[in-house]
């Protein structure tokens, strides 16, 4: 067991700065009206630093330096732009353990995650489309013997990007390893709740990048984040966060014509048919381990499983395993390697949570385990800790529809396929979902028939940057991760050559 001391304190890996500006043009610049938010750490709930509440005047700013620098990086080689994205990729590696606590302090969540998941992804995210940059190839047409349609990528040239605070790191690197690999320049508006991990990193891989080409401006959605997604001066809004939020998104850049690609909200079943009680080899451990995923990250997951669905042959014996296992998940200081739970992001978020859990019971839905904010006493105990809860009800309740994002489950019972599937498609949204079957066809006919951008089968909450990731329905518009997301950064130029030497 490791445990890491708070930033900036006597033996820890890491400290973070009083302040933070944005950064623009490759300097860190003050907000021009010259305010600053607090920004508090939820493992204690107290303010570590101050950072730049920017407005309308510092998106400019940001947009004018990426403009300065679109076309030369977008003119780059894309040998060149790929050393740079695996440089970044290497110096995140060598720089792993302090970003993993930074990490974990400015969001809450267990260091023994972003130290084996959230930083080591970011690090493959880079690899990998430095990769899938130099493997993309265009096309030709042949049109006649004299004629010919080329096909190239060119960058759009100055894009915006506006992401959420539950995976700060990681959904940075979503974004911006596909927009730099294509060759645009970024202004990218990191969530309110946690700005200082990004600028963290930003310190560490500055130098690797030419000025301007990524630009990061803080501050609050309406403030910094609406100028942004409104601005005529970008090409495409890539946004992650709030289906409501993201319809506004929508309208902003319906204004000015640009493309979109939105993450949004989930509401994910986790289908356990009866199968997996049968024989002792180990698959109903792994079943019971993909239950309680709805925990991980302290529930802050787009695709959080949300929704157990629970075959009603093995229901009582597979609930009394699944609700142990629930109830052995180690909560506590985030930066204890031992800590399984952290926790939630914000004060707002710990708020809304518990909204839930008074609403869940009040609806009637049984409490199996926790239901409660949990206090962990002694420092932590101004912190923002949830007992990870799981609800028994049916699928028409506020718990099994609303996303909550917190560690709470609500369990239903299935009788046969058929049903399962008609409660798990019964959602606005369509981001994940899991199967857990040891039948190939049953399994595979579940992950066809439900609407959803990834359907994990016998596995659930893995992340490989060479998997497409997106919503149905109200869960989003667009893919990331995967080459096919380049194509959300570039436009297609079609060159049609006609080679004839005469007359027709
Ligand atoms: O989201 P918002 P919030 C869900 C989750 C959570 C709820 C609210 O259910 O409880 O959303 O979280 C910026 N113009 N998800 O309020 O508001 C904002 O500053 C431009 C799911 O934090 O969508 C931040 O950078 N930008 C989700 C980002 O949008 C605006 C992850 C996300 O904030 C803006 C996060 C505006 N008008 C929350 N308003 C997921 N899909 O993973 C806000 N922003």
């Amino acid at each position: 067991m490791t445990v890491y001391a708070k930033p900036g304190t006597t033996g820890s890996v890491m400290s973070f700065e009083s302040r933070y500006d944005n950064w623009i043009g490759g300097k860190w610049t003050p907000p021009v009206k010259g305010q600053y938010f607090e920004n508090p750490s939820p493992v204690d709930g107290q303010t570590f630093c101050e950072v730049a509440r920017s407005t309308a005047e510092d998106i400019d700013l940001a947009l004018d330096a990426a403009h300065a620098a679109a076309p030369a990086w977008g003119k780059t080689s894309v040998a060149e732009r790929a050393v740079i994205l695996n440089k970044i990729a290497d110096r995140i590696e060598e720089n792993l353990e302090k970003i993993a606590v930074a990490e974990s302090w400015e969001n809450g969540k267990a260091v023994r995650e972003t130290l084996a998941a959230d930083i080591p992804l970011a690090v493959d995210h880079f690899r990998y489309f430095a990769g899938a940059i130099r493997a993309q190839e265009g096309g030709i047409s042949e049109i006649d013997k004299d004629t010919v349609a080329y096909h190239f990528h060119e960058p759009l040239g100055v894009v915006g990007q506006i992401i959420p605070w539950n995976f700060p790191i990681l959904m940075a690197t979503w974004k911006l390893a596909p927009a730099l690999a294509a060759g645009n320049a970024i202004v990218m508006k990191p969530a309110e709740q946690t700005p200082s991990s990004i600028l963290y990193l930003v310190s560490l891989i500055s130098d690797l990048l030419p000025d301007g080409v990524l630009n990061i401006v803080n501050g609050f959605g309406v403030e910094a984040g609406k100028p942004l997604a409104s601005s005529n001066r970008i090409r495409k809004i890539a946004f992650t966060g709030e289906t409501t939020t993201g319809r506004l998104i929508m309208q902003y850049a319906s204004e000015n014509l640009i493309p979109v690609t939105l993450e949004l909200g989930g509401k994910s079943p986790n289908i356990f048919f009866d199968d997996v009680m049968s024989s002792d080899d180990g698959f109903l451990d792994r079943a019971l381990e993909g239950f309680s995923m709805f925990a991980l990250n302290q529930g802050e997951v787009c695709t959080c499983p949300s929704r157990a669905l629970v075959q009603k042959g093995m229901y009582d014996d597979f609930m009394e395993k699944a609700v142990a296992r629930v109830a052995s998940i180690k909560q506590g200081n985030p930066l204890d390697t031992d800590t399984m739970m952290g926790a939630q992001a914000s004060s707002d978020q710990w708020e809304k949570i518990r909204s839930y859990l008074a609403i869940g019971k009040e609806e009637g839905a049984k409490v199996l385990t926790g239901g409660e904010p949990a206090d962990l006493g002694g420092d932590l105990s101004g912190g923002f800790y949830i007992q990870p809860t799981v609800f028994a009800g049916s699928n028409n309740m506020r718990v099994f529809q609303e996303e909550i994002f917190g560690p709470v489950l609500s369990v239903a019972s299935f009788s046969d396929y058929d049903e399962a599937i008609s409660i798990a498609n019964d959602t606005l949204y369509g981001l994940g979902a899991g199967v857990w079957s040891r039948n190939g066809a049953v399994a595979y006919r579940a992950g066809r028939d439900i609407q959803a951008g990834r359907v994990w089968t016998n596995t659930y909450h893995d992340y490989p940057a060479h998997a497409a990731f997106g919503g149905y329905k109200q869960s989003g518009v667009g893919r990331e991760n995967h080459l096919m997301m380049l194509g959300h950064y570039q436009q297609t130029k079609n060159l049609l050559v006609g080679y004839a030497q005469s007359a027709k």
